[in-house]
């Protein structure tokens, strides 16, 4: 058994891939079949944006509060309103704006609240972080959640991709089964056991999408980037195969670029894409600050 040894270079790797994958798949999202996807666009997007303002929440408040997590995504949108954020995000911030408190604001946006895949997208710097119990990482997927996705399929999707990112740093060699195993939800089962098939029977991109999806709803996409993670073995493979996806390109980039990071690490993350991507040594930062309050454990 290899249970890796969880290193720095593994953090790092999350959040930068994160960026890369978004930005790989920025150009392509919204698009309709399939182009292999490689060069890293000048630009990431809202996903990126949203995983930093969680990174900087955790590390500014030593551990997770909604309230000032809510304001960090505020003042990052309002700086960078550009990105490419969904529809939702902006009402659920000018709510908060207008005073409804954070766990509240995001249940009104969409009858059942949003099962976007935007609280999945964001979720690397949490899986970095309560990588060491997992009912506490749970707790703290769903609450990050509940900023803007309320409905259970986005706030599932969303501790579905945190705890993935959680198995790769272990480097954990039954990955599916302890997905499958963590998952409340029946659709996220089923879909788990379609990747189990998906990679035993290799089959092609057109058939990969008619059975995980490849849209902007979670259960719809953080399978896919999973499969992505599974069917592939290098970061590079992983993030252009999830890319080239087609649909919601970027998001499912970025899902499978934070698994993959996990798992292989900085190091193994191609040095033109990381001379390419805007912010990296600021994403890095993020990274080695969660990385210190794992060591000094203050969350
Ligand atoms: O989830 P969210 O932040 O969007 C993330 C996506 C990623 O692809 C990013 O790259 C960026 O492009 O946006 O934003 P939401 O508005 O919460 O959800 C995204 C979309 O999912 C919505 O615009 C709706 O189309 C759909 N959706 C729903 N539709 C009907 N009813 C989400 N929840 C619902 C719903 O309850
Ligand atoms: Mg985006
Ligand atoms: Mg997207």
């Amino acid at each position: 058994m290899n249970h890796g040894k969880i290193t720095l270079a593994k953090f790092v790797g999350s959040l930068i891939g994160t960026a890369i994958g978004d930005s790989l798949g920025a150009g392509r999202e919204g698009f309709s079949g399939f182009k292999k996807v490689r060069e890293v666009g000048t630009r990431y997007t809202d996903d990126t944006a949203m995983m930093i303002g969680v990174a900087e929440s955790l590390i500014q408040c030593q551990g997770f509060d909604g309230e000032h997590m809510a304001k960090t995504f505020i003042r990052n949108y309002e700086r960078e309103p550009w990105r490419g954020y969904g529809a939702g995000p902006p009402r659920v911030f000018s709510l908060i704006k207008q005073g409804v408190s954070w766990d509240k604001a995001a249940e009104s946006i969409y009858p059942g609240g949003s099962f976007g895949n935007g609280a999945a997208m964001r979720i690397a710097p949490i899986g970095l972080l309560y990588w060491e119990d997992r009912e506490k990482l749970r707790e703290i997927a769903y609450k990050s959640s509940r900023i803007t996705h309320t409905h259970s399929l986005g706030a599932e999707g969303a501790a579905l991709e945190a705890y993935a990112i959680v198995l790769a740093l272990k480097e954990e060699p039954k990955f599916l089964d302890k997905l499958r195993d963590f998952t409340k939800l029946e659709p996220y089962k089923r879909k788990l056991e379609s990747v189990e098939k998906l990679l035993d029977r290799k089959e092609d991109r057109k058939e990969i999408v008619a059975e995980l999806g490849n849209g902007i709803e979670a259960l719809n996409s953080v399978p896919a980037a999973i499969y992505s993670f599974l069917a592939n073995s290098s970061f590079s493979e992983a993030v252009v195969y999830a890319a080239s996806l087609g649909g919601d390109a970027d998001t499912i980039g970025a899902m499978a670029g934070a698994i993959a990071g996990a798992w292989w690490g900085v190091t193994e993350i191609p040095n033109a894409w990381q001379k390419k991507l805007e912010n990296r040594e600021y994403i890095e930062d993020l990274a080695r600050g969660l990385w210190k309050m794992k060591e000094i454990k203050t969350y």
